[in-house]
């Protein structure tokens, strides 16, 4: 379990983007959400979002109804979905996002479990060891990217699998975004990693929600480390 102090100016919860078939419920921050945010604005899809503060979490009613006590929340209907690796694998089975047969989406989940890898080392830096761990992270990173980096370079269609984004892809970039914040020339030599990053920020759809208030505003991580 994280812990950690939301630092939100203003309550959040209950703020709604917009409505649609999905419902996010989530803390005010990018986190475990941005991939699938990113995915479903991808996608064309309309989704609502009901963004809790930490104090109405404390609470405690909506944590003891949550299956593993922790967000993101997903509702699909009546489906009802928490884990948020779990989330990314229904959007991409909802939306043709999980390969063309078994075993491409056998090496979409391989990757989309690596990128989660990275992200629970980024994770561990961000809220456990920024101040004394932050240029080691960076200084280790080539050795992590390196290997996103060789299987973009040798499938060359710009995706990880296949050739068109899967979940796991959305994983990447998202990852690979915050990551570019962290340190903004780390890719400067991963050259399929850089061009991927280019090209998924350009897709119009991804583009105009990275472009967005509604993006924007949420700060990446719950401590407001980034
Ligand atoms: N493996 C889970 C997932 O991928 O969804 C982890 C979920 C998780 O760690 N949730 C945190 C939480 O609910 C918030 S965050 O780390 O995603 O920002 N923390 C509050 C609590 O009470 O545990």
């Amino acid at each position: 379990m994280c812990s950690f102090l939301w630092s939100l100016s203003e309550p959040l919860h209950h703020l709604h983007h917009k409505m649609g078939p999905y419902t996010i419920t989530y803390f005010g921050v990018r986190g475990r959400c941005g991939a699938m945010r990113i995915m479903l604005a991808d996608q064309g899809q309309e989704w609502k979002e009901i963004l809790m503060d930490f104090a109405d979490w404390t609470k405690g009613d909506l944590k003891a109804s949550c299956v593993f006590g922790q967000l993101p929340k997903f509702e699909d209907g009546g489906l009802v979905l928490f884990q948020s690796n779990a989330i990314l694998r229904h959007l991409g089975r909802n939306h043709d996002a999980y390969g063309k047969d078994g075993k491409e989406a056998a090496r979409i989940d391989m990757m989309c479990d690596g990128v989660e890898d990275l992200r629970l080392k980024y994770g561990k830096m961000i809220y456990q060891e920024y101040d004394t761990g932050k240029d080691q992270y960076i200084k280790d990173l080539p050795n992590h990217l390196d290997k996103f980096e060789a299987v973009m370079a040798k499938n060359k269609t710009g995706f990880l699998v296949g050739d068109k984004p899967s979940f796991a892809d959305y994983s990447l970039f998202e990852v690979l975004l915050n990551h570019l914040v962290l340190c903004s020339s780390c890719l400067d030599t991963s050259p399929s990693l850089k061009s991927f990053v280019e090209k998924m920020s350009a897709r119009p759809k991804i583009k105009a929600f990275l472009g967005s208030d509604a993006y924007k505003k949420l700060p990446i991580n719950g401590n407001g480390k980034q």
